[in-house]
């Protein structure tokens, strides 16, 4: 891409009521504008990364046996009403009528209609276990929409729902999304630890959120230390298979939230294993059995010829909060510094002398190659200060710069630069493309 054909609306100030890092440097960075409280819009630069965020977390379903589907924003109440929900949920649901006078809602989540289309083809314990899942738009009018896309009204969410035919069995899927979601948070250069957690207005009684520890954290979590520093568990392992001791080793250690914390076990750790740190709830895996199945009679005939309401879980990960909490956990005073699985771009070329036939040619052939190699290479060719375009290409964290000034070219050279650690190098222009199509 080239900047002079591109939408980058960078700000050198972030707006005065953005609170936290992340926030400012979404709005500043030219990623998101806010449309109204807790909406926004998705810039050029956000809604790549976004779609990123949202790749990383499909590919890492789809490994753990779930299956893709979309279904709709706009819900209707009916089914809301079989499941006993709708009067339930409060003033965080948007109600909306139909010139029908129908009532319809902007879906908070989608147990109710993942439950119907189930129960509308399922009938045998033939044909599971089976996860649904879909990236939708959810609405939650929250009191307190904030901290830009951490906490909106409208938010992209990955909801997946497992159904089984008995407890062992959804226990099972409930492990693989266990894994699945360290995994995800793994590729998006995150750390984050699995807490227990309460089931809310979803229900039931096993859950776990995930949380990635930041100061700005809107949750309090209690944790053992070594959880922070276990890995995931990669992608190798037998998805169908025994997951139990994989996800034990982790539970086993004692993490809680807020909601859930018991003093007295944390209390009983030794000192230097206790950790107490605010935390970003990036995802939230639930087990809740026959909540919704009972009521909507979603059933399956067993093995024994008898029909059973089918075990339900459902598992949700913020796919735009991830958007923020990957900045909080990776930026410096400059700006944003992107894990390469999500950064919007994989190399900036940077002319500093836009109209100098060397300088020109030289980009220009940088940027075919960086393309050609699939590097996706956004190339700022404005006739603008080198100064304005270092600090934009900081500000918007791309995670090579490869910079382009008339003294290098007539030394044969060209300088690299690292986004995250800073760090510079002249090099002959062949060398450059190698480091950075190398990783
Ligand atoms: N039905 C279940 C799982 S599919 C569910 O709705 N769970 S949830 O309420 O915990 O939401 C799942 C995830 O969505 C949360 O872990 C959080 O990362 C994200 N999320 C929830 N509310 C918001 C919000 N207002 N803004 C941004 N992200 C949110």
């Amino acid at each position: 891409m080239r900047l002079s054909r591109y939408f980058m609306p960078t700000l050198r100030e972030a707006p005065a009521d953005a609170q936290i890092v992340s926030h400012r440097l979404m709005l500043r960075a030219g990623l998101i504008r806010q449309e109204a409280a807790g909406i926004y819009a998705w810039l050029p630069l956000g809604l790549k990364v976004l779609k990123k965020i949202e790749q990383v977390v499909r590919e890492e379903m789809n490994r753990a046996g779930a299956v893709e589907i979309l279904m709709p924003t706009l819900q209707l109440a009916d089914l809301w009403r079989e499941s006993g929900r709708y009067d339930d949920y409060g003033e965080e649901m948007l109600r909306i009528k139909d010139r029908h006078e129908r009532d319809l809602l902007y879906g908070p989540t989608a147990e109710e209609v993942v439950t119907d289309i189930f129960r509308s083809y399922v009938k045998s314990y033939k044909d599971l276990p089976m996860n649904l899942y879909n990236i939708q738009w959810k609405f939650r009018d929250e009191r307190r929409p904030r901290f830009g896309v951490m906490r909106g009204r409208e938010f992209l969410m990955k909801d997946a729902y497992s159904f089984d035919i008995d407890e062992a069995a959804a226990r099972r899927s409930y492990n693989r999304m266990f894994l699945a979601y360290l995994n995800v948070y793994a590729r998006l250069g995150l750390k984050a630890i699995p807490v227990k957690a309460d089931p809310g207005p979803i229900g039931g009684d096993m859950s776990h959120e995930f949380m990635i520890l930041a100061e700005t954290g809107e949750s309090e979590v209690f944790a053992h230390r070594d959880l922070v520093e276990m890995g995931a568990p990669g992608p190798d392992i037998d998805w169908f298979g025994d997951l139990e001791a994989e996800v034990s080793r982790r539970t086993s250690l004692y993490a809680a939230s807020d909601e859930m914390h018991d003093a007295a076990r944390f209390e009983a750790m030794p000192e230097g294993k206790r950790m107490t740190a605010r935390g970003i709830e990036v995802g939230h895996i639930f087990y809740f059995g026959e909540k919704y199945s009972a009521p909507m009679g979603a059933k399956v005939t067993g093995p024994d010829g008898k029909d059973v309401n089918v075990q339900m879980g459902s598992y949700g990960v913020g796919v735009s909060r991830l958007a923020g909490a990957i900045i909080e956990a990776s930026h410096d005073d400059a700006g944003i510094i992107w894990p390469a699985s999500v950064a919007p771009f994989g190399a900036a070329v940077l002319n500093l002398r836009v109209g100098d036939a060397g300088c020109d040619e030289v980009c220009e052939q940088a940027y075919r190659a960086l393309t050609d190699a699939g590097i996706d290479p956004l190339y700022d060719d404005r006739d603008d200060r080198p100064g304005a375009k270092f600090a934009a290409t900081d500000l918007v964290g791309i995670p090579w710069q490869l910079i382009v000034g008339p003294k290098g070219v007539a030394d044969g050279v060209v300088e690299l630069k690292r986004r995250a650690t800073g760090e510079r190098q002249s090099l002959p222009l062949d060398a450059a493309l190698k480091a950075i199509v190398n990783g």
